[in-house]
C-alpha cells in the first residue's frame, strides 16, 4: 500500500490535549506503534497513522496537504484561519470532541472600572492571539494596540509592557494570581478534529467516512445511559415523561405478568439519584443505570 493511501491525523506531541486525544482515538479501535523519535506513530490495525507535533504546527500541516486530520484546540484553529492569506487551503470544523475546554478572554487589572469595549480604547492589550483579538476589536469598533507575546501574557500588566491581556482562562486561577480579572470572553474553545473543506475522495476518504462514525459513537456514548426499569402499566406513562432526556423507550413483556412490563431508555447524559428517586416514586421497581460501551447508528 502506497503511503498516501493512508490516512495521517496531526496531534499534539506533548501537552494538555496529548492525553485525551490519544485515549479517544483508542476508543475509536486506534492503536499506534510509537517510533524511537516519536514524530511518527504507525497505526497497527487500521490505515491510520499519527504526526506528532506542536499544536501550533497542525492547521497549517493539514492546509498544506501533509497531514488529513488534525486534532487541536478551536482557538488555534480559529487563529489560523484569520491570520493565514487566502490562498492558505480552508480547514473546517468536523467535530468537537468535548475536551481541553476553556475560552479566550480579556482580562484586565483587578482594580481597572471595565465599563465594556470601549474601556479599551486606546490602551495596549498582551496576546498570543493577534488573529481573535484583531476580529473582536473590529467588531467592537475599538482602537487598541495589539501586543504580540508567545508567552507568559499575564504577567504583561505588572512589567507594564501591556494595560490588560487576551489569553486562555480555564479556572481562572492563573487570572487570579496576577490579580487580573476576566472582562471579555472572545471564544468558547474546546479540542476539535479538523480536516480539509473538502474530503479526499479515495480510500482515505472511506477511512475517514469510518472515523467520523466510531468518533460520532464514542463521543454520544461518553455521555449516554441505559436505563432499565420494571413497572406496571398504569404507571407507564408518568414514569415516561419523567426520563432524563425525553427518549423514546422501548417496552418488553414480563413473563407470566401481563400487567408488568420492562423499560430500557437510553439517556442522554448522567441520571443522577434524584433523578432514579423520581421515577422510583412514579412506579418503577428494579432500576439499573448502566455506561454504554460501544454505540453503532
Ligand atoms: O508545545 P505546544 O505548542 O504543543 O503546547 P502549548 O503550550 O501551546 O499548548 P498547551 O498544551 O498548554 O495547550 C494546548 C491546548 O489546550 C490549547 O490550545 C487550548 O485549546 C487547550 N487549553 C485548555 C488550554 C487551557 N485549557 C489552559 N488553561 N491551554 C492553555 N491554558 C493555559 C492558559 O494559557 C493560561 O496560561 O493555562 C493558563 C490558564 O489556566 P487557568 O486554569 O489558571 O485559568
Ligand atoms: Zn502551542
Amino acid at each position: 500500500m502506497k503511503q498516501r493511501d493512508r490516512l495521517r491525523i496531526a496531534m499534539q506531541k506533548s501537552g494538555r490535549l496529548t492525553e485525551p486525544a490519544l485515549e479517544l482515538l483508542n476508543r475509536c479501535g486506534l492503536s499506534f506503534r510509537q517510533s524511537r523519535d516519536k514524530l511518527f506513530c504507525f497505526g497497527e490495525g487500521e490505515p491510520v497513522d499519527l504526526l506528532l507535533v506542536r499544536d501550533d504546527d497542525i492547521p497549517g500541516l493539514i492546509a498544506q496537504g501533509v497531514c488529513d486530520l488534525g486534532i487541536v484546540g478551536r482557538n488555534v484553529l480559529d487563529e489560523f484561519r484569520l491570520t493565514t492569506g487566502r490562498d492558505a487551503a480552508p480547514l473546517n470544523e468536523l467535530r468537537p470532541l468535548g475536551f481541553g475546554r476553556c475560552r479566550l478572554s480579556i482580562a484586565v487589572p483587578q482594580e481597572l472600572d471595565y465599563q465594556g469595549p470601549q474601556t479599551l480604547e486606546g490602551e495596549r492589550i498582551a496576546t498570543s492571539y493577534p488573529g481573535l483579538l484583531g476580529e473582536w476589536l473590529r467588531t467592537h469598533a475599538v482602537n487598541a494596540s495589539v501586543i504580540m507575546l508567545s508567552g507568559s501574557v499575564e504577567i504583561a500588566p505588572k512589567l507594564g509592557t501591556a494595560d490588560a491581556i487576551c489569553d486562555l482562562v480555564q479556572s481562572g486561577g492563573t487570572l487570579v494570581a496576577n490579580q487580573l480579572r476576566e472582562a471579555e470572553v472572545l471564544l468558547e474553545s474546546e479540542a476539535v478534529l479538523a480536516g480539509p473543506l473538502t474530503l479526499p475522495i479515495d480510500e482515505r476518504g472511506d477511512m475517514l467516512e469510518l472515523l467520523l462514525k466510531r468518533l460520532d459513537g464514542v463521543i454520544q456514548v461518553r455521555e449516554s445511559r441505559l436505563l432499565l426499569l420494571q413497572t406496571s402499566r398504569s404507571s407507564l406513562e408518568a414514569i415516561t415523561r419523567l426520563l432524563p432526556g425525553g427518549p423514546q423507550p422501548t417496552l418488553l413483556a414480563v413473563a407470566g405478568q401481563p400487567d408488568q412490563l420492562m423499560l430500557q431508555a437510553l439517556c442522554a447524559g448522567e441520571v443522577s439519584w434524584r433523578q432514579l428517586e423520581e421515577i422510583k416514586k412514579a412506579g418503577a421497581r428494579e432500576m439499573y443505570v448502566l455506561p454504554v460501551e460501544k454505540m453503532l447508528a
